[in-house]
């Protein structure tokens, strides 16, 4: 496989959840749908039904669709919108974490259950007790430990919670307030459960003080993603409006993350979402973007590149289109 070009284009595929599992490389993406729908604020353009594993033998094999792997119409609690998605490994099952909108239009995170890495994935009846908002990805830590990470303004509904509550319309946050952050939970051993209510992180400048709401180019925004390097944990997310891949490190998974630069520069459409995995000693981030639509923002494809660290643990940024 190339470099910076689509994994798949026989349908358009986004917010790329990669992992090794037996040596292979597995791509979770959510699957754009085709309509000629407007964008708004709130992601309606985001019409996702199901879910498609994409799997790759090595990075020089052809990736593979292992079609239809879970589809919201054998899931009861959902109503819309299966947005971006994750799955971990445990004792040889296969646990996929997806958000959707509930039958409220709350969007809740859902746990289906495979004994295959590719599916078909089983769903459990409701959502996860306690869940909220949008985009979880699981961290398996080295201690055997398992913490979701999750949240997304906006469509995403995270600044509809901060009281705790689903409040539909909620004061805006000033801009010299403390950013929000992604929540972060505990995974119970059932996997299908939280051990405590997830609570959110703070994501703190050099100083150690909190970064504000209004710094766009540095705020929280969606589509978290954790890792460990050198076993120092880096929290990489989307700032939205701004269209950046930025990351915060911490000692502990449940932070402070202190901001430490930028991972990525903005891509061809709206969003941009990603994943980092290590495979055969090197690093790679995959990401989407909307090159081959031609800008249309539901209309997706996903791709990878090679992610590089300096000797002090930074991220080297990547121009997305610097190789043509
Ligand atoms: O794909 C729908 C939404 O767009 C995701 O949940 C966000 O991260 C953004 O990529």
């Amino acid at each position: 496989m190339k470099q910076r070009v689509p994994l798949v284009t026989h349908i358009f595929t986004a917010d790329p959840s990669a992992h090794v599992f037996n040596d292979k490389i597995y791509v979770y993406p959510s699957h754009d749908l085709e309509h000629d729908g407007e964008d708004d604020d709130d992601g309606s353009e985001y019409q996702m039904e199901d879910y498609h594993v994409l799997s790759l033998d090595n990075l020089d094999a052809d990736c593979v669709d292992n079609g239809e792997a879970l589809n919201m119409k054998d899931i009861p609690w959902v109503d819309k919108q299966m947005w971006a998605p994750d799955c971990v490994c445990k004792d040889g099952k296969y646990y996929l974490y997806y958000p959707a909108r509930d039958k409220e239009g709350i969007f809740r995170i859902g746990v289906a259950v495979s004994d295959s890495p590719v599916g078909p994935f089983k769903a459990e009846p409701d959502y996860m007790a306690g869940s909220m908002s949008i985009d979880p990805c699981v961290l398996q830590d080295d201690d055997g430990r398992y913490y979701m990470y999750n949240g997304g303004l906006w469509g995403g509904q995270l600044e509809k919670w901060q009281t705790g509550s689903f409040v539909a319309n909620p004061d805006e946050i000033p801009a010299d307030a403390a950013s929000l952050g992604p929540y972060f939970a505990e995974l119970s051993d059932d996997m299908k459960s939280f051990k405590n209510p997830p609570k959110m992180v703070s994501i703190v400048d050099e100083n150690g003080e909190p970064i504000k709401a209004g710094d766009e180019d540095r705020r929280y925004f969606e589509g978290p993603w954790m890792h460990k390097y050198n076993g120092l944990y880096y929290l990489s997310y989307s700032t939205g409006t701004t269209h950046y891949i930025v990351y915060a490190t911490s000692t502990s998974p449940e932070g402070p993350f202190t901001y430490r630069g930028r991972i990525m520069e903005p891509v061809i459409g709206w969003t941009t979402h990603h994943s980092i995995i290590e495979y055969h000693g090197k690093w790679y981030l995959f990401y989407h973007d909307c090159e081959v639509s031609g800008g249309i923002n539901h209309r997706r494809c996903v791709k990878y590149t090679e992610l590089k660290y300096n000797a002090d643990g930074t991220i080297q940024t990547i121009f997305p289109y610097d190789h043509k």
